[in-house]
């Protein structure tokens, strides 16, 4: 008979997933529930982020007559202070930090590195609209103590898992080892992520393109000609898509990932590189997209196979359901005359 009050937590699916992958010793198990715990913090701080102001000036100064931290500063120093004392962590590198940010003084370095964007979308705190925490995971490279460059510079290829926390209407942690991607939705009552959407595997072709198409005089005909596409231009080769776009990669995605479709950050005469960052945005993404069945390049190559040389390195990104991806590395390719 159905248990009807059987629910999986977050901590138990990982569990369960760690016998899949024995060499791991329930590090990777435990790190990810850090991570979880460092997403909780933040989603209820977002929660709150409209009332700092209603609550009055004494709600935005604390008890040491510091200053109510912006989001952003407050989300990086928590999941910095979720991983830095674990033993797990040998070195952590966040978009909103210059340099590798080192294992504190008294704690061990342990096997991991970790890469992340604590607040991705950040600009759409103000009016309301999703944004999201976005994280990878490596093996060390370096044999011991602190981590090095080295650790974090690895191509995606080398991520033992990635994910990501959107705070939307409700919470949702989607997270891969590289195992099919799970999805765990917060439970605000009981403070659990339950598992809500195993397995997702997105659409070989999506109904939803996703572009800022206010750039579009900055692109390269190439791209133009690939956004043309899916405006409906190209017909016998692909279908018109509707146009949806947050402006948040984490809430972009997201949506895609469940309904298909396509998002782009092509590069632009303003963002000659494009405007994402490798390590922080586009690898996790690419991997959890690949997870999917999905892909991920950079308009011709796979993002996962870019060998990084910087902490903030950008790259363009055209990431989501496969046929869609293809179609624009087929167009790109036709346009500037490559096999
Ligand atoms: P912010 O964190 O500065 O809001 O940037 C968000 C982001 O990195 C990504 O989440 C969006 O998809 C992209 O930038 C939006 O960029 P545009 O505003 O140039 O479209």
């Amino acid at each position: 008979m159905l248990n009807r009050t059987m629910v999986i937590t977050l901590e138990r699916f990982i569990l369960e997933q760690e016998a899949l992958q024995p060499d791991d010793r329930g590090e990777l198990t435990n790190l990810l529930y850090d991570i979880a715990l460092g997403a909780k913090l933040i989603a209820s701080q977002i929660r709150r982020a409209g009332l700092v102001n209603i609550v009055g000036t004494a709600a935005a100064v604390n008890v040491q007559g510091e200053e109510q931290q912006k989001l952003d500063v407050y989300a990086n120093e928590t999941l910095q202070n979720a991983l830095n004392h674990t033993g797990r962590v040998c070195a952590m590198a966040s978009e909103e930090d210059e340099g590798l940010i080192p294992i504190p003084a008294g704690y061990s370095p342990g096997r991991y590195a970790v890469m992340f964007d604590p607040l991705d979308g950040s600009s759409n705190i103000d009016v309301n609209a999703p944004v999201g925490t976005i994280f990878a995971i490596t093996h060390r490279l370096s044999s011991e103590g602190q981590g090095t460059e080295r650790d974090v510079l690895q191509p995606g290829t080398e991520l033992v898992a990635a994910g990501y926390v959107i705070y939307g209407s409700s919470v949702m942690m989607v997270y891969s080892t590289g195992n099919g991607v799970h999805g765990f939705t917060l439970d605000p009552t009981i403070g659990e992520f339950l598992l809500s959407h195993e397995n997702i595997t997105t659409p070989r072709t999506g109904k939803y393109y996703s572009v800022n198409e206010s750039n579009f005089g900055r692109w390269s005909s190439a791209v133009q000609r690939a956004v043309r596409g899916f405006h409906g231009d190209d017909p016998a080769r692909i279908k018109g898509k509707n146009s949806r776009y947050i402006g948040s990669l984490v809430a972009d995605f997201h949506r895609n990932l469940i309904a298909g479709g396509v998002y782009l950050y092509p590069a632009d005469l303003k963002n000659v590189h494009g405007k994402l960052r490798l390590l922080y945005e586009c690898n996790p993404m690419a991997f959890l997209a690949e997870a999917a069945g999905g892909k991920a390049t950079d308009g011709s190559r796979r993002i996962l196979e870019i060998q990084p040389t910087s902490l903030h390195q950008r790259t363009p990104l055209v990431i989501g359901s496969a046929e869609d991806v293809d179609y624009v590395s087929t167009v790109i390719a036709e346009i500037e005359g490559r096999p």
